[in-house]
């Protein structure tokens, strides 16, 4: 129960690394809101930890836009009574290098990754404040530290993640909040579909084995395995850590 007494804002929750997460933390003992573009699959998440005895609340928030932002965390806050931890979660690909990406993708790519993130955490600041410190674990990617073909946009936005990460902690120290970063490595989830499929050639399970044939440990991720990474970060287990960039990849980054 490392969690215990804590309330947690997951962003992208409705599915994927954000779904595992949150039910993670749940079962840790933390009250939870569920934020996602889709409510339909955030009263899902919010459900199955309702179902498993946890506190849960769906809300539908799309993180690049600051209305959205601060109506969802006041919400949050407001159903969950304080505010301990936030989870920068969501996120969107946009495959393509810069010879044939979209001004569009591009946009959206830094819109929900960077805009998101800052938005987010901005909102969420005086509430952590309020509860004397907290825990913001932002996402970024293995592309924010080595470069993929096919993936500019994507490997831009989360490597300002990790920029934005390292000078957010800084910023917030002095507030008890600290601020880490998670790497993570292909894990299958819907964000991944695009790239995989143009990876295989249409063909979801080669760009998938292709995929596996980059990480040393001879797979891909699960999204328990993230959640566990994020599980430290948010904890008290992590107390000393702050700034950090935290690569969770199966040795991909290692070689
Ligand atoms: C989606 C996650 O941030 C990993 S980025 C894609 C890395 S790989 O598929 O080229 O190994």
């Amino acid at each position: 129960m490392r969690l215990e007494g804590r309330a947690a804002l997951i962003t992208g929750a409705g599915s994927g690394i954000g779904r595992a997460t949150a039910e993670l933390f749940a079962a840790e003992g933390a009250s939870v809101a569920v934020l996602d573009l889709d409510l339909a699959s955030a009263g899902m998440t919010a459900a199955a930890i309702v179902d498993s005895g946890g506190v849960a609340t769906p809300i539908t928030a799309d993180v690049s836009s600051a209305e959205d932002v601060s109506r969802g965390v006041e919400l949050a806050t407001e159903r969950l009574g304080r505010l301990d931890i936030v989870y920068n979660n969501a996120g969107v690909d946009s495959t393509g290098s810069v010879a044939n990406a979209t001004e569009e993708n591009w946009d959206r790519c830094f819109d929900v990754n960077v805009k998101g993130t800052f938005l987010v955490s901005r909102a969420a600041i005086p509430h952590l404040d309020a509860s004397g410190g907290g825990s913001i674990v932002n996402q970024a990617s293995v592309a924010a530290l080595v470069g993929i073909q096919g993936f500019a946009a994507y490997c831009a936005a989360k490597g300002a993640v990790v920029s934005l990460t390292r000078s957010m902690a800084l910023d917030l120290a002095p507030m008890g909040i600290r601020v880490n970063a998670l790497c993570p490595g292909t894990v299958y989830t819907p964000l991944m579909e695009p790239l995989m499929l143009e990876r295989g050639e249409g063909d979801l399970q080669l760009g998938l084995a292709r995929t596996a044939t980059k990480y040393p440990i001879g797979r891909l991720g699960e999204p328990s395995e993230i959640a566990r990474a994020a599980l430290f970060l948010a904890s008290d287990d992590a107390s000393f850590v702050t700034g950090s960039i935290f690569t969770v990849d199966g040795g991909m980054t290692a070689q």
